[in-house]
């Protein structure tokens, strides 16, 4: 049977009528295009045929990095209804870290843009792989040639609930990246008590304008739309004009903090144009309480915070409604990232791993049928992150308040998270040190304006040597990721350090973190 595949779920609560639209992709230079439901499951099953044609062992991993399109939705809806394992990547992944990913995922398939298949194919082959296929935003590519010549029909593969579905790269504060994976069950799961505590409804029209190579904007929002049967309004870049200007048309939106300081900066954005709308979520990265206060102010919508990692999906939300969990509290409170969601198993530890009491601050553990089953292929990093009795260790730093609310008070990993994008210090501090004239290095977080927290590079030279702060940044961008670039770097002539030799990341932050202060 069939029915632990996710996709056989999504596609039980497509609406009877398939022929209305499911998406409409908008924006952009393109024309305007309209796929219905039937598009959706036609074109899913042709490249679902396409995959199970090639012959695959079971549970080979797709590993994809192609820019946003519908057509890039189909091919992760068609890597499950064909029993794969998807494995998404962020289009700005440099030759370096794609090396990595494919050396460690030794995905079956490779799909990447047109324009890559140079250098990702021969990574993909050198690895192992068989196929590389491509596939761009305009529909061109040899994946939807090949696709073409397959059956609308494909009944999708029978799967456990624990089979993996997804591995999504997570960085790691040392060392090299890990893939989380997560199984049809662990994503469904979150998915219906989402559609449940979000008040999904009939109606409901969603407006897609994040990435689909993260967790957000790949289960979220979209399985958010799918499981409720709801069409989206889809961007494949974020457009703050656009969004606003969609707006009368929608119902519901989900974005990092950045998208909505960026809307917030728009004219047209006012309470009659916000009016039909009926929920603002934010999530993946701190919500100041001036952007929810301001969003409250300018459209009349109190937005809705809520918490979630790779490693978990979504943990914790505020309330759309009474939450009877919680004595009826219906409030979304600013600050905080709401109450552990039905099924969740959420405590605050202490170093020993005691709980502490009531609104003191510690380690958030986690526990649920969302929680990830594991590194992919790192069995020992996986028993580090979960404690005896099974919960995971987010990393995350917060306190329960007595009314039950989580806030999210900082992070015992050393982490920046910049416009919704982790960063890991560790990685871009080992690429400065390795560069000629650099003794030594150290990245931090600081406040901004628009991406919420940058990093900032500070760099002791060798003795005699000199180098220069911008070709240390133009350096970097050769190797890694464009939102991982520190948006500024500095020769300084020490770090501060403890007693033990360790560089206090806290002082260093203290002293630049006026930098980009409006
Ligand atoms: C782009 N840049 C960034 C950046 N995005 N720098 C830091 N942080 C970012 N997030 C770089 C660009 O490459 C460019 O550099 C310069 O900053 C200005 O770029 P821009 O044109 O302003 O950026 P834009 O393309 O508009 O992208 C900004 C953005 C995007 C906010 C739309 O970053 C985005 O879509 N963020 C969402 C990330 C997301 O979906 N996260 C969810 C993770 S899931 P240069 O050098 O080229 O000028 C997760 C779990 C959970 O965390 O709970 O949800
Ligand atoms: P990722 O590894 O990309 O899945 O990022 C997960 C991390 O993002 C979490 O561990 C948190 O540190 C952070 N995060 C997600 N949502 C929020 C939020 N609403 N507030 C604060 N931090 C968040």
């Amino acid at each position: 049977m069939s029915s632990h595949n996710l996709y056989s779920a999504l596609r039980a609560s497509f609406p009877a009528d398939v022929d209305t639209v499911a998406l409409e992709a908008v924006g952009g230079d393109g024309p305007t295009l309209r796929y219905t439901w039937r598009d959706l499951d036609e074109a899913t099953a042709m490249m679902a045929n396409l995959l199970a044609s090639l012959d695959l062992p079971p549970g080979s991993r797709i590993a994809v990095q192609v820019e946003k399109s519908v057509e890039a939705l189909m091919l992760y809806l068609a890597t499950l209804r064909a029993g794969f394992v998807f494995l998404p990547l962020n289009t700005a992944y440099r030759s370096a870290e794609i090396e990595y990913f494919i050396g460690n995922a030794e995905p079956a398939v490779v799909v990447c843009s047109p324009a890559n298949f140079g250098w990702v194919s021969k990574i993909a082959f050198n690895a192992g792989t068989r196929h590389v296929f491509t596939l761009d935003d305009t529909r061109q590519g040899s994946l939807l040639q090949r696709a073409a010549h397959h059956s609308r029909e494909h009944r999708p593969a029978e799967c456990g609930a624990d089979d993996l579905a997804v591995i999504i790269y997570t960085s790691g504060t040392t060392g090299r990246s890990k893939g989380a994976m997560l199984s049809h069950g662990n994503i469904l799961s979150n998915a219906q008590v989402l559609r449940d505590y979000w008040g999904w409804k009939q109606g409901d029209v969603l407006i897609h304008a994040l990435p689909i190579f993260h967790v957000h904007g790949l289960f979220v929002a979209i399985h958010g739309a799918l499981i409720n049967g709801s069409p989206m309004l889809w961007l494949n870049k974020f457009d703050p004009a656009a969004v606003v200007r969609l707006l009368p048309r929608a119902t519901v939106f989900m974005g990092v903090p950045t998208l909505y300081v960026r809307m917030l900066a728009e004219p047209g954005l006012t309470r009659e144009q916000a009016a039909h709308m009926r929920l603002f979520i934010s999530g993946s990265a701190p919500l100041l309480i001036e952007t929810f206060n301001a969003w409250q102010e300018r459209t009349g919508h109190t937005i809705l915070e809520r918490y979630g990692m790779s490693e978990t999906v979504m943990l914790t939300s505020n309330p759309y409604a009474a939450d009877a969990r919680h004595g009826g509290q219906s409030e979304r409170r600013g600050g905080t990232v709401g109450f552990p969601l039905p099924g969740v198993s959420l405590k605050v530890v202490d170093d020993q791993g005691q709980p502490v009491p009531t609104g003191d601050i510690g380690s958030i553990l986690v526990k649920g049928p969302n929680v990830f089953k594991g590194y992919w292929r790192m069995p020992e990093k996986t028993a580090e992150e979960f404690t005896a009795d099974g919960y995971f260790r987010t990393g995350d730093v917060g306190r329960v308040d007595a009314r039950g609310y989580v806030t999210i008070v900082g992070r015992s990993k050393d982490l920046i998270i910049s416009g919704g994008y982790n960063v890991y210090p560790a990685e871009i501090e080992g690429v400065i040190n390795e560069m000629a004239g650099v003794a030594e290095s150290a990245v931090v977080g600081i406040p901004h304006p628009d991406f919420g927290e940058v990093g900032v590079a500070l760099v002791i030279a060798k003795p005699g040597a000199a180098p220069d702060p911008a070709a240390i940044l133009t350096t970097l961008k050769t190797k890694l990721a464009n939102f991982k670039i520190p948006k500024h770097c500095a020769v300084v002539p020490e770090l501060p350090r403890n007693t033990m030799g360790k560089v206090q990341k806290n002082l260093l932050r203290d002293a630049w973190s006026h930098l980009f202060k409006a």
